[in-house]
């Protein structure tokens, strides 16, 4: 019998449509794929700002994960203090969004504050933005969160 506690993961970037989303739905899909839904139970994503909240993620990175076999399904929410107590991991995809948590992360807090690319094996620390770019962005936002999805679980000492 296992005797860790359950894990839980926050994915934040800008507005919680592209990158986010796609981490949620990636990394989802990875515990889905290795059966560690008990060992990681609680997976979401959340954005730095509210100009999107509410919104359904943006169409390029649905399709992309949809291309992949990916189910995405999310609504954006802002990023919030509360955030901090409730998830063990808050995962961010680049330095902006970093600076803009620490900022948000209450003192007492015992989360890990990280770059997702922290834990991307061939070591791209930065998930950048694809939003004004074309839909190899996307792509390459796809494969970095992948590895990056593989490497956390390792990390964790799942994989
Ligand atoms: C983005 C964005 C991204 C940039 N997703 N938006 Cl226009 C705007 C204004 C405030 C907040 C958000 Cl979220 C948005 C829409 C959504 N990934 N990236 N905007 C962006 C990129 C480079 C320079 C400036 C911005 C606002």
């Amino acid at each position: 019998m296992s005797t860790e506690e359950p894990i839980s993961v926050l994915f934040v970037c800008l507005g919680n449509i592209c990158r986010s989303p796609m981490a949620e739905a990636v990394f989802a899909h990875t515990v889905k794929k290795h059966n560690l839904q008990s060992k990681i139970p609680k997976i979401d994503s959340a954005g730095t700002a509210s100009y999107h909240v509410g919104s359904a993620p943006d169409s390029r990175s649905v399709s992309t994960c949809k291309a992949h076999g990916v189910p995405v399904k999310h609504h954006a929410r802002k990023v919030s203090k509360n955030d901090f107590e409730e998830f063990d991991y808050v995962l961010c995809m680049d330095e902006s969004n970093l600076s803009d948590l620490k900022s948000i992360k209450p003192a007492n807090s015992k989360a890990v504050l990280k770059l997702f690319g922290e834990f991307d094996p061939e070591g791209e620390r930065i998930i950048e933005d694809p939003y004004y770019g074309g839909t190899q962005g996307f792509e390459h936002n796809f494969n970095q969160i992948t590895r990056a999805s593989e490497g956390l679980l390792k990390h964790l000492k799942l994989l």
